[in-house]
């Protein structure tokens, strides 16, 4: 059995329609393969619980053997041959803006396009305008984009690390030369983007450990290889990613991990401390100028507390107020606080487990509370829910609940507020719901003001009790809405809406700066992962990191409350 949930098929399944379309093949073919992944959408269970897809309307035997095929094997014969069949530099061409299967389709059969190069040259040469559907202004859109596809981003995106992140860490463990070892650098300071990785590893045999460290099988450049310092570039997909690797004796591991952590303007501020008590720090110890002795630390927090400080969170040194503030670090949240999720997906929406699957997940990781929020009715691309469905779904985790103690289930949804400002929903529905999420996805280019009204309604709505990912940014791609942060924080403050920090590692909205801004002036915060699959649920420890970045405390978390206490909150003032 393949490990593949419903997302995963859904998606294979639009890719064998994508790859039929680069063909140009029949288009009543292609759409078999359109309306069986949206019979799968629209089905309220997952994909263990679908007993036959045959049975489904809009499935035939055909694609249900497809479905199985990928079930059982992970793939299916047919994507494996149009796999071979498309020139492989077409691929990412499908991720430029405007360009689907049809287009890139058209350019490959009628103009030869096969990869960025290929096209790069057609728009060059004017021949993309003057095919059928493109015109002037798409050829310039596209060869823009094509230009900017070659370059390199500066700063990557956690998501864009996190598998090399995780192979590393194996080969690491791995290596027997190697004692301990630590990943530092901006990644350890929990940053939203980091220009390489930085590991420090403590080992006797550095040369030996260098030589190992160089055969990893993805890595495709040697950048510098020395006796305690290698540094490569690893190709995980599409993506280089930088990695530093210093190797340490033992007796200076703590030290170096701290040097190496950061950040530079949080270690200036440690060496002035050293300085003015006549020592030095370097990367090895702290020397003392007078006698010349070196001191060497077992862990960070004894080298710390050397210069008289608790163990300071690397999320908060930056140089900022972490020396002078240094007793408030305890305070900050952290995982071990953390008791529950309040914003999740299901196959009532665009999720890919079911109720049941995400209730057993939740209680697997030992929550003591969730809130189930699919999507509501206007968010159709994502199956939300009529009031009927709503009303159905809210009736079955009410039985469900019953049934589960260890763990409480509130009802919710993530409604949607339209772009002329009304909400998805009418206060006779929302009135009956536990944790009504309520946010924008939709008309991301209105100005300022009219943005504004949509969150205001929302907040001024009785019944809503948190504003999810404040400002729509995705990381490194989308900047977000026209939002007033200062105004929507004081409204928040005012009506006692929460204000979501989203885990999901491509948003981090709020960012961890706006949500210090917003504990200051009093607003309550949640922390949720917004997992639409199983191992979404593993984000909230981004969430966190992004918190403990903007100095939030325990309390001002609403996940970290009992269930009583966040049941008080959610239902005070809404009558
Ligand atoms: P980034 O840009 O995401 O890689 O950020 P970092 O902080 O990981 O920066 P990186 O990789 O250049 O260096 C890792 C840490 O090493 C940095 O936070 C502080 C320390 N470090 C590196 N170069 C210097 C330096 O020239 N002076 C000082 N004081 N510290 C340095
Ligand atoms: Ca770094
Ligand atoms: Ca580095
Ligand atoms: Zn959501």
């Amino acid at each position: 059995m393949s490990q593949l949930n419903k997302k995963d098929i859904i998606q294979l399944l639009e890719r064998i329609a994508v790859y039929l379309e680069i063909k140009g093949e029949n288009a009543f073919r292609i759409s078999a393969y359109r309306k069986a992944a949206q019979s799968l959408e629209r089905d309220e269970r997952s994909i263990e619980e679908i007993e036959d897809p045959a049975k489904l309307a809009g499935i035939g035997k055909g694609t249900a053997g497809i479905i199985n095929d990928f079930l059982e094997t992970g793939t299916t014969e047919l994507l494996q041959e149009l796999e071979s069949e498309i020139p492989e530099g077409l691929l990412p061409l499908l991720k430029l803006p405007g360009l689907g299967g049809k287009k890139i389709g058209k350019l490959y059969q009628e103009l030869g396009v096969e990869n960025a190069e290929t096209l790069k040259a057609a728009c060059e040469a004017g021949e993309v305008s003057n095919l059928a559907g493109f015109g002037k202004k798409t050829e310039e859109k596209i060869l823009a984009a094509v230009n900017e596809m070659g370059k390199r981003p500066e700063r990557l995106p956690l998501p864009e690390v996190t598998r090399t992140v995780e192979e590393l860490t194996a080969f690491l463990q791995d290596i027997k030369e190697i004692d301990r070892f630590e990943l530092a650098g901006s990644f350890r300071r929990g940053r939203e983007t980091v220009k390489d990785l930085d590991f420090i590893i403590s080992t006797s045999h550095p040369v030996s450990v260098g030589e190992k460290l160089v055969t990893h099988p993805n890595v495709t450049a040697v950048i510098g290889h020395g006796e305690t310092k290698v540094s490569v570039e690893l190709t995980d997909k599409e993506t280089i990613v930088p990695v530093d690797f210093r190797m340490v004796e033992d007796e200076s591991f703590a030290t170096m991990l701290h040097h190496f952590t950061g950040s530079k303007d949080h270690n200036v501020l440690l060496r002035q401390i050293a300085k003015s008590r006549g020592e030095s720090i370097s990367e090895y110890g702290v020397k003392n100028e007078e006698s010349g002795e070196v001191t060497h630390f077992d862990t960070e927090a004894d080298f710390f507390h050397h210069f008289d400080l608790p163990w300071i969170a690397p999320e908060v040194r930056e140089g900022k107020e972490e020396i002078d503030d240094a007793a408030h670090v305890k305070e900050l949240v952290s995982m071990e606080d953390m008791k529950g999720d309040l914003h999740m997906h299901t196959t009532w929406s665009d999720g890919a487990q079911s109720i049941d699957e995400m209730i057993e997940a939740c209680r697997m990781k030992g929550h003591a509370f969730m809130a189930i929020t699919d999507h509501s009715k206007f968010l159709q691309v994502a199956n939300g829910l009529t009031e009927e469905r709503l009303k159905r779904q809210h009736e079955e985790i009410r039985t469900k609940r019953e049934t589960v103690d260890d763990l409480h289930v509130f009802t919710g949804i993530e409604m949607d507020i339209l772009p002329d400002g009304s909400l998805d929903y009418g206060d006779e529905v929302l009135k009956e719901i536990d944790f009504v999420i309520a946010s924008i996805h939709s008309s991301f280019s209105q100005d300022e003001e009219t943005i504004m009204k949509r969150l205001e309604a929302a907040c001024r709505n009785p019944h809503v009790a948190m504003i999810a990912h404040p400002t729509g940014r995705l990381i490194g791609r989308r900047d977000g809405y026209q939002v007033n942060l200062e105004r929507l924080i004081d409204l928040a403050v005012q009506t006692g809406t929460i204000l979501e920090i989203n885990a999901n590692p491509n948003r981090l909205d709020l960012s961890a700066e706006w949500a210090e801004k917003a504990q200051e002036k009093g607003a309550l915060i949640s922390i949720n992962t917004d997992a639409h699959r199983y191992d979404m649920l593993d984000h909230l420890s981004y969430g966190v990191r992004n918190a403990r970045r903007g100095w939030i405390r325990k309390e001002t978390v609403v996940n970290t409350w009992s269930v009583k206490q966040l049941t008080d909150h959610l239902w005070k003032n809404r009558l």
